[in-house]
């Protein structure tokens, strides 16, 4: 059993931030388990473009209002507390945070830990 406090993870090489958002890494590969799950917060007043081209990924939001937007269909959808939403088709898709926005993030594969999205925006395929 693994057990973890978010505040074991703060200020160590498992908190990430890139651009609008830091992301605090729970579960990791090397933890062995087939996903990877973090705790992201994404700044308040910001839009961020996002593309897993190697990932799925599964966001469920615990605190804040926004927005995500389908690239594809121009389809907006609202975010608040309670509402996961699932990039079961690699999406390129826009977040938009009106207030700051906390959320639980889901990757398979799971991400090693040093991921950050490059200038295409998508995170590299590491597997160490
Ligand atoms: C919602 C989203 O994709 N945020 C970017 C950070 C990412 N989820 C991560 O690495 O935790």
């Amino acid at each position: 059993m693994i057990v973890k406090s978010l505040e074991d993870i703060l200020g160590t090489e498992d908190e990430t931030s890139d651009g609008n958002w830091t992301s605090r890494r729970f579960i990791l590969k090397k933890d062995g388990v087939g996903f990877s799950m973090n705790d992201t917060v994404i700044e308040a007043g910001t839009e961020s473009y996002f593309w897993y081209k190697n990932h799925i990924e599964a966001v469920y939001l615990i605190e804040g209002e926004g927005e995500v937007e389908k690239v594809a269909t121009g389809d907006v959808y609202q975010l608040k507390p309670g509402t996961l939403y699932l990039l079961n088709d690699h999406d390129k898709h826009k977040v938009r945070a009106r207030t700051q926005l906390r959320m639980v993030c889901v990757f398979n594969p799971p991400l090693v830990g040093t991921e950050t999205h490059n200038e295409e925006g998508y995170y590299p395929l590491l597997t160490e």
